[in-house]
C-alpha cells in the first residue's frame, strides 16, 4: 500500500533554490530557524557587554562641567549615562542595567516623578543633598546606598553647601524588554515630607519590624542603609574570617523583612578585600558593575588589567573569568540583575 506520508526529500543543495524560499517566506514576516539557530542559543553567555572601567579623574571635570551647562530643573535630571563600550547608544551600562553619574548643586532641586524602573542611590562624593522617596527624606553621605522603589515618588535636593555626586543604577533596560514602563510628573516641584528622617531605619534597620508591618511591595522597606554600618560589619568579618578565594570578606544587602535581595531586580553587595589580597579567578552569569569606595587595586581579565581608584567604576560582563587584586586594603560597591536571573532559575557562578 502507498504510503500517506511524503519520503525525506533529498538535501536540496541548491542554495539559489533556499534563497528563493526564504525570499517568498520573508514577505509574510517568516524566518528559516536553522539559518540563525546557533547564534540564537549560543553554548555560553554572548554578550555585547564589554569589560570597560569609567575613571573618576577623567569624568569629574565632566560632571562639574555638566553642572555650568545645565541647571538640575532644566535637565529634570542632571546625569551622565555611562555606556558600555559594546552598547553605545542604548543608555546601559550592562545589557540589562543602566548606570549613570547624577550631580545636585547647592541650592538645587530635581523635581519630583514616579516610574516604574526601580533605582538605586550609591553615593560618591559630597554630603548635605537628599533625596526624598515616599514623604520621608534621606540625607547622603558618601558610601551610602539608597532605595527608589517602582512607582514611588521622588525628589532631590541639595540645601548643603557642596556639590553631591552620586551613581544611579536603573533596571531600565529590563523594563523595556518587559513593556511594561509608566511614568508621570507630579504636579508639585517637591513632595511634602510626610515622615521624620530616619524613620524607616530606626523601624526595619535594628533587625526589627513594627508588630503591624505588612509587606507593601516587594522592595525593601528600609530605603537607607548607611556606609558606617556597612563598613562596620565588614572590618569585624575581616578580623574575625578567613577570605573567601575569590570575594574575600562579601556581603550582600539585604531586604530585613524577607532576607531576599533588596530590590526584585537589582542585588547589591559590599566587599573588603585586605592589603595584600589576590582573588581566584570567578565567573558568573549576571553582568556586574562595581564601584569603588575605598583603596586601590586591580581587576584582572585574560591578559588585561584594569587598575582602579575610589570612585572608578567598572563593568564586568557575563561569564568573563576575572580576579580582583588589592594593593592597598579595598572595599568595593557592587550591583547586578542576580535576582531575575535567579527568580528565572538562570543564574550560574563558577569558580
Ligand atoms: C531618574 O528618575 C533618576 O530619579 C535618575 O534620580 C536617572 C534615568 C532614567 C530615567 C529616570 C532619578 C534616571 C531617571
Amino acid at each position: 500500500m502507498p504510503s500517506a506520508v511524503p519520503k525525506p526529500a533529498a538535501q536540496p543543495t541548491n542554495q539559489a533554490e533556499r534563497k528563493a524560499f526564504y525570499k517568498k517566506i520573508e514577505k509574510a514576516s517568516v524566518a528559516p530557524l536553522w539559518e540563525v539557530l546557533h547564534d540564537l542559543i549560543t553554548r555560553a553567555p554572548k554578550t555585547p557587554c564589554v569589560p570597560a572601567i569609567f575613571r573618576w579623574r577623567e569624568l569629574l571635570p565632566w560632571v562639574l562641567e555638566s553642572g555650568k551647562l545645565i541647571t538640575a530643573k532644566e535637565a529634570e535630571r542632571r546625569v551622565l549615562v555611562l555606556e558600555n563600550p559594546g552598547l553605545r547608544g542604548q543608555a546601559r551600562i550592562t545589557h540589562s542595567l543602566y548606570a549613570g553619574l547624577q550631580l545636585i548643586l547647592p541650592g538645587e532641586v530635581a523635581r519630583a516623578h514616579r516610574h516604574s524602573q526601580t533605582a538605586l542611590r550609591f553615593v560618591l562624593s559630597g554630603s548635605g543633598a537628599f533625596t526624598a522617596v515616599e514623604g520621608e527624606r534621606v540625607t547622603m553621605h558618601p558610601g551610602d546606598f539608597i532605595i527608589t522603589p517602582s512607582w514611588t515618588w521622588h525628589d532631590h535636593g541639595n540645601p548643603g553647601d557642596e556639590p553631591v555626586i552620586w551613581l544611579d543604577g536603573l533596571d531600565i533596560p529590563i523594563v523595556e524588554l518587559l513593556d511594561a514602563q509608566f511614568m508621570e510628573p507630579m504636579h508639585a516641584e517637591s513632595q511634602v515630607t510626610s515622615r521624620t528622617e530616619g524613620q524607616s531605619l530606626a523601624r526595619y534597620g535594628a533587625n526589627m519590624l513594627p508588630l503591624d508591618y505588612r509587606p507593601s511591595r516587594k522592595t525593601s522597606p528600609l530605603a537607607w542603609y548607611p556606609y558606617e554600618r556597612t563598613r562596620e560589619a565588614l572590618a569585624g568579618i575581616a578580623k574575625a574570617e578567613e577570605p573567601h578565594p575569590a570575594h574575600a570578606h562579601k556581603l550582600q544587602y539585604v531586604n530585613p523583612a524577607t532576607g531576599g535581595y533588596p530590590m526584585p531586580t537589582i542585588a547589591t553587595f559590599m566587599q573588603l578585600m585586605p592589603q595584600g589580597f589576590s582573588g581566584k579567578s570567578y565567573r558568573s552569569t549576571d553582568s556586574t558593575v562595581f564601584a569603588v569606595v575605598e583603596g586601590k587595586g586591580r581587576v584582572c581579565f585574560g591578559d588585561e588589567t584594569l587598575h582602579f581608584e575610589p570612585r572608578d567604576v567598572f563593568v564586568m560582563p557575563s561569564w568573563t573569568a576575572y580576579s580582583l587584586h588589592a594593593d592597598r586594603e579595598c572595599v568595593l560597591f557592587s550591583f547586578s540583575d542576580r535576582p531575575v536571573q535567579v527568580a528565572l532559575d538562570l543564574w550560574r557562578e563558577e569558580a
